[in-house]
């Protein structure tokens, strides 16, 4: 039986390839893969986040967390995504300017994937400008933004505004995420819509081209 909490465990371990084992035998028992995702690596990074908030783990160990857990994700991103051919409509995500946290958004674009979206991934650490060449070169119907900073979430608001100011608002649906954003501060910067996890993110993602 596939064991969850092994996974998490080798995960808090920073063991990449026991990680990768584990989600590899769970996927070959006929497990869910958003099962394996939502109870065992999200579960075992955040209680790498509670480790790292009580300073009882630092930045190192959490790094090497991250990798084990993109262990894990590597092996079930294929399936996640492969149902269906991408007609739901085109997303462009990244991670905001100044902020390097990539596997909240690196979730949140399986699950769109995985409900038919082509993403198109611009990675961390996106200015504003690059957001807006994005818009115009891709035509997506949503912009998706992620932080995981306090410090990082005005970069939302100035990318809202950089799009604003290029002309493009009305062209795109905008959705924000990330631990620290609430509904509160999406409407506050005049985003379209806010998505507490990688789930909702993708019913909302339907809903806005809806
Ligand atoms: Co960072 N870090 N970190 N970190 N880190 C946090 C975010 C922090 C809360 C830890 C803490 O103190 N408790 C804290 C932020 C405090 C704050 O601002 N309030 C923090 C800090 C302070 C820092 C540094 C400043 C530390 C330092 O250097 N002193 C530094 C900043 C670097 C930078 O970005 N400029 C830093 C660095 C790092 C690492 C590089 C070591 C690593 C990132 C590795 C990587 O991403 N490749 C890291 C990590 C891993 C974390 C924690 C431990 C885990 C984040 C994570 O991956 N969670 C985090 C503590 C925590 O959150 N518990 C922490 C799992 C992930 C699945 O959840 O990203 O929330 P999350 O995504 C969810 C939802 O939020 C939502 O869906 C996802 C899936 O359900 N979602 C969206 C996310 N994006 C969305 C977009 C959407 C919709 C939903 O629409 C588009």
């Amino acid at each position: 039986m596939a064991d969850f909490r092994a996974i998490a465990d080798a995960l808090k371990a920073g063991n990449a390839p026991k990680v990768k084992e584990l989600v590899e035998a769970a996927v070959e028992e006929g497990v869910e893969p958003s099962k394996i995702v939502n109870e065992a690596l999200i579960v075992g990074m955040g209680e790498i986040g509670v480790l790292f908030k009580n300073n009882e783990v630092y930045v190192p160990e959490v790094l090497i967390a991250a990798r084990a857990m993109h262990a894990g994700l590597d092996v079930v991103k294929p399936l996640m995504a492969d149902q269906d051919v991408a007609t739901a409509g085109k997303v462009v995500l990244g991670t905001v300017k100044g902020d390097l946290h990539d596997i909240g958004k690196n979730l949140v674009g399986m699950m769109l994937e995985g409900a038919g979206f082509e993403v198109i991934d611009l990675g961390i650490d996106v200015p504003p400008h690059k957001f807006v060449e994005a818009v115009k070169k891709d035509k997506p119907h949503i912009v998706g933004m992620s932080a995981l900073l306090t410090t990082t979430m005005p970069a939302m608001k100035q990318t809202i505004e950089a799009i604003e100011a290029a002309g493009l608002r009305d062209e795109v649906k905008i959705m924000v995420g990330g631990a620290p954003v609430t509904q509160n501060f999406s409407d506050e910067i005049g985003a379209d819509g806010y998505a507490p996890d990688a789930a909702s993110a993708a019913d909302l993602a339907k809903e806005l081209v809806g």
